[in-house]
């Protein structure tokens, strides 16, 4: 099957021209579609039309898609737990969107997604966008010693460190913990296709360094969040409806901009695929201070 893949951003992000992603792939185009998605982190396919199966069975060619029983149950979709409702809606009388701050999907679990699918249903007339940046870029962009010293370290994932969860009340914290408890994550991460190093930390879930405290992790994460989110490590999407995207969670962040007001306008599907293990769930010692008692 023929198509074209154009390049989007210097950094990462590229469309695919050519192919209806409702249609069966056959093996060869779906491994040229594969080595596209390696080289590139994020792949577009612009105007398909697909049902909720369709979208499951596109996910499933890259890799298995996960049933998110760690995510509250009113954001599954209702009859295939595979797919992910990614729309803002009001938690303890708060407006919460997803994504709102830098991750990688699921990197607070032991499974962290392999890739993340987003299926564009509804989007307001302007804003929305969705931002991702490259971590391979980020990791061969520092400094020898610095590599140095991350490439032995691991630092804590904790989706309750993010600003949507600390600002919930706490006993929606305390069930959010009990589904996901905080673990321990390599800094650095070889990606298992490509053999590359990718920087593997995020604003939303870490707040520290394995072994180290908060007080000396803080700079160095921070100086990190900023190097690696630098405009030109940037794609940025502007999404239209029936936009579909793929992308590498193993080497990129992302980031989801609230700047619309009207909620009801923005609707994407997501599916999650699922990774290989990396990372230990962290014990309380090792964790002080984190828990609430
Ligand atoms: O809404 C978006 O554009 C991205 C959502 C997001 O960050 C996610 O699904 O992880």
């Amino acid at each position: 099957m023929d198509f074209q893949v154009k390049p989007l951003a210097s950094a990462l992000g590229a469309e695919v021209i050519g192919l209806d992603m409702s249609k069966p792939v056959d093996d060869e185009t779906q491994a040229r579609l594969r080595q596209a998605w390696l080289q590139h982190l994020v792949l577009l396919f612009r105007g398909q039309k697909l049902s909720p199966q369709n979208l499951i069975a596109f996910s499933r060619r890259f890799a298995t898609p996960h049933t998110h029983e760690n995510y509250e149950a009113e954001l599954r979709h209702p009859e295939h737990p595979e797919i992910l409702l990614v729309k803002a809606r009001e938690v303890a009388g708060r407006n919460t969107r997803f994504g709102e701050q830098w991750h990688s999907d699921m990197s607070f679990t032991t499974r962290p997604a392999l890739a993340s699918v987003l299926y564009a249903r509804r989007m307001p007339p302007v804003g929305g966008d969705t931002c991702w940046a490259n971590m391979y870029l980020a990791y061969e962009t520092l400094s020898p010693p610095l590599r140095r010293f991350l490439d032995g370290l691991e630092v804590v994932h904790d989706l309750n460190h993010g600003t949507t969860h600390q600002s919930r009340p706490l006993d929606l914290m305390a069930a959010s913990r009990k589904r996901n408890p905080a673990v321990r994550q390599p800094a650095v991460r070889v990606h298992p296709e490509t053999g590359r190093k990718a920087l593997f930390v995020s604003e939303w879930a870490c707040p520290q360094f394995v072994g180290m405290t908060r007080e000396e992790s803080q700079p160095i994460l921070e100086m990190l969040f900023r190097h690696s989110t630098q405009p030109q490590f940037q794609f940025r999407q502007m999404w239209r409806p029936d936009d579909l995207l793929i992308w590498d969670n193993r080497c990129t962040v992302h980031l989801a901009l609230g700047d619309y007001t009207d909620f009801s306008q923005r609707e994407l599907l997501r599916t999650s695929l699922i990774g290989e293990p990396s990372g230990q769930v962290l014990t309380r010692a090792e964790y002080a201070g984190a828990y609430d008692e």
